[in-house]
């Protein structure tokens, strides 16, 4: 039997192993919850971290991965919210006025030497015709549908065709913007308005519901679940 003082010694080597373990588990979940709550830092943090394991995973050695450089072409008719998005996907300040977008606008996420880009290409009628040049570039096509805007469903439907016809296999992500107003067609509506039951089976295809909004970040129409997304179908790429 081992003498008592020896065991005074273990308990209290335990007792201080255990107090060290809380401490570690303590900071480890205030470092998780930090993403959460303090937006202005870890969010955006957070998901390039957590791309840049995604992709990391794909290299066995983590340097193929480390060289490689992702596109996520960004497109939809002009005030669907494209600009909205690529602010609230980098970033979680308010930002009162969005200008109308001249041209082109993008939005670089990097982390550890990955770097994604997402490119948005205006959606003014006279920029339309050359989307499809954007096409070849992308590893993800982004489609942005103003879901509270009826009256040009079918011009959305029209242009997001045309696209698709240029690419049968590029993943294609549909968001269904403007969740947050009333009279904003619900996921399954524009489902059926955009005829995406046409698609071809070969396709990654996923239809959100979003609101690229300040208010909309904490919401299930969070953008979040478009970063989330991002990551999983790139880590595949
Ligand atoms: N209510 C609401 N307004 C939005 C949303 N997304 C964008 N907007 C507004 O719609 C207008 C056009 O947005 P913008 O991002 O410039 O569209 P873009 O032309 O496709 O880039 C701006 O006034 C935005 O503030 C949304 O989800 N909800
Ligand atoms: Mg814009």
């Amino acid at each position: 039997m081992a003498p008592p003082g020896a065991l005074k010694h273990l308990s209290l080597a335990l007792g201080a192993a255990v107090a060290a373990l809380g401490s570690l588990l303590f900071i480890a979940l205030k470092l998780y919850f930090r993403d959460v709550n303090d937006s202005s830092v870890g969010w955006r943090g957070r998901w390039e971290r957590q791309l840049a394991l995604e992709l990391g995973r794909k290299a066995p050695n983590g340097d193929k991965a480390r060289s490689c450089e992702y596109q996520v072409l960004v497109l939809g008719l002009d005030g669907a919210g494209k600009s909205s998005i690529l602010h609230y996907v980098s970033n979680t300040e308010a930002k009162k006025c969005i200008s109308p977008t001249e041209g082109f606008n993008s939005v670089q996420l990097q982390y550890n030497g990955f770097q994604v880009d997402l490119l948005e290409v205006g959606g003014s009628q006279n920029l339309r015709s050359y989307w499809n040049q954007f096409l070849s570039k992308a590893h993800i096509l982004v489609f942005v549908v103003d879901a509270a805007d009826g009256p040009r469903l079918p011009a959305a439907r029209q242009e997001l065709h045309c696209l698709l016809a240029e690419d049968a296999q590029l993943p294609l992500i549909v968001l269904a913007n403007k969740q947050d107003k009333k009279d904003a067609l619900s996921v399954a509506e524009l489902h059926r308005e955009l005829a995406l039951h046409a698609l071809n089976s070969q396709r990654e295809f996923f239809l959100l519901p979003t609101s690229a909004t300040y208010a909309g970040l904490g919401t299930a129409n969070s953008v979040l679940h478009l970063k989330n997304l991002l990551i999983k179908l790139l880590a595949q790429i």
